[in-house]
């Protein structure tokens, strides 16, 4: 594990950090183990290390126990001989699972979902995020108030101690402890200050369209390097990119220069194999804007082993998102990794769609701009103007709301060619000339 350890966490984080042991169970050959990789990951996004891994061959989990009887018996003693204050399952556990553990590990017990949520909560900054993420939290628990107190046992960590730590983070305590019912009122207000957060998202988003500017989003799996892509064709360090899965919680839009002329970029959510149901629709509203993009940039890692597998879980998410059939440029971003070996030659072969582009090193990044332009202006018509000195304010709107493709400054007027759709068409009619 130590490979992953030192690219996740900052010295001093390292020396407070939580042990965990990482369970999970087998049922295809080798998917377990890109599954166990990315609980690792999770694992120390979330600020834990992970210390040991035991992974169980087997069809489905137990019921109750989620690994076998004797297993059970060989992770109390791991979890003993580690020195691990958590233990993580790859799994969403069941209210019965959850309680068998505890009694027999006598720490604290988190799944994946759970993990997913504690990042969540660590990562979201804006208001919107928040409330998104405690609403997650919240759904999560609801059904697993079974008043029997297991879930708070749970959030202590048996008889660990309080504190902070992994998986407490969020609605907190008191919050817990109160019933069902103020636990929906709670949800309800949420619910509430999304809606209202979400308006006024609307009154931004038709200026938007107003200006007729394209939206180009940046979409992925988590730690694809959409952040870095974003930051390399806006020309700044914008959005924090960072080796840590769940860097990018909210969307982030910035103009970005293509091909002469502007779009608008968005980075969003990074996705995930197995995205708790929860979550998918806590961050509907981040992802909703998907539905407004002109353009989709599916940006994938091309110098991990599991780049088929991340592609395919991506797409299942814009399937059921409803946005699987807007045009989709595919970039096979970090080919400086892969860049001339036999690895990228087998990536190129399985996706000849895939544009290879190096995000960090900036290579590529002019035939990506080629292509954004090529796809976010196809429906905007070309014409050749003749526009009169005292309005030059209209080649203005072109090159704010379109493209101006060239300008020849000449007598008494300027003659350009713009590529323009919308309103803009109408209010230039006056100035068009046949081409030539
Ligand atoms: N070698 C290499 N590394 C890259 C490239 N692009 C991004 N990275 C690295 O990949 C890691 C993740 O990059 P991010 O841009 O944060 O990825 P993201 O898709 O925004 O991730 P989330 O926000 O967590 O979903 C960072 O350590 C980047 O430096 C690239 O072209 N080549
Ligand atoms: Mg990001």
């Amino acid at each position: 594990m130590n490979d992953i350890i030192a690219v996740g966490l900052e010295r001093d984080q390292l020396r407070e950090a939580e042990r965990a042991v990482l369970v999970g169970i087998n049922r295809l050959r080798g998917e377990g183990l890109r599954s166990m990789r990315e609980l690792a990951q999770l694992c120390l996004a979330a600020g834990a290390i992970p210390v040991e891994v035991m992974v169980q061959p087997r069809r489905r989990p137990d019921p109750a126990r989620y690994v076998g009887k004797g297993k059970l018996e060989e992770l109390k003693a791991l979890r003993l001989s580690a020195d691990a204050e958590i233990v993580l399952f790859d799994d969403e556990l069941s209210p019965v699972q959850v309680s068998t553990l505890i009694d027999a590990l006598d720490c604290k017990v988190l799944d994946r979902t759970e993990l997913i949520l504690d990042i969540f909560s660590q990562h979201a900054t804006t208001r919107e995020g928040q409330i998104q993420v405690e609403l997650a939290q919240l759904s999560y628990l609801l059904p697993r108030l079974t008043g029997k107190g297991r879930m708070m046992d749970r959030i202590r960590g048996g008889g660990g101690g309080v504190g902070g730590g992994v998986g407490v983070r969020g609605p907190g305590e008191t919050k817990l402890e109160t019933d069902r019912r103020q636990l929906q009122r709670r949800m309800s207000r949420l619910r509430a200050q999304l809606e209202e957060i979400r308006s006024q998202r609307e009154v931004e988003s038709s200026t938007r369209r107003g200006s007729g500017v394209p939206l180009v989003s940046l979409v992925g799996y988590t730690n694809a390097g959409k952040s870095t892509l974003l930051n390399a064709l806006v020309g700044s360090e914008e959005v924090k990119a960072h080796d840590r899965l769940f860097e990018t919680l909210e969307t982030t839009i910035r103009r970005a220069p293509v091909d002469g002329a502007e779009v608008l970029l968005s980075d969003t959510v990074g996705f995930i194999h197995n995205l708790p149901e929860d979550l998918v629709s806590a961050f509907m509203t981040t992802l909703e804007q998907l539905h407004e993009a002109d353009v989709i940039v599916h940006v994938l890692d091309a110098s991990g082993p599991w780049v088929n597998t991340e592609r395919d879980a991506s797409e299942l998410i814009l399937e059921r998102l409803g946005v699987a059939d807007k045009p989709t440029i595919v970039v096979l971003n970090k080919w400086d990794q892969v860049a001339g070996t036999a690895r990228g030659e087998q990536v190129l072969m399985e996706m000849p769609d895939g544009l290879p582009i190096s995000a960090r090193e900036q290579m590529g990044l002019e035939q990506l701009r080629l292509l954004i332009a090529e796809a976010a202006f196809a429906h905007f018509v070309t014409l050749s103007l003749h526009v009169p000195y005292d309005r030059m304010d209209l080649l203005q709107l072109c090159r704010e709301g379109g493209r101006v493709l060239s300008e020849e400054y000449e007598q008494d007027h300027v003659a350009a060619e713009v590529e323009v759709d919308g309103e803009l068409v109408g209010r230039l009619k006056a100035f068009v000339v046949a081409p030539g």
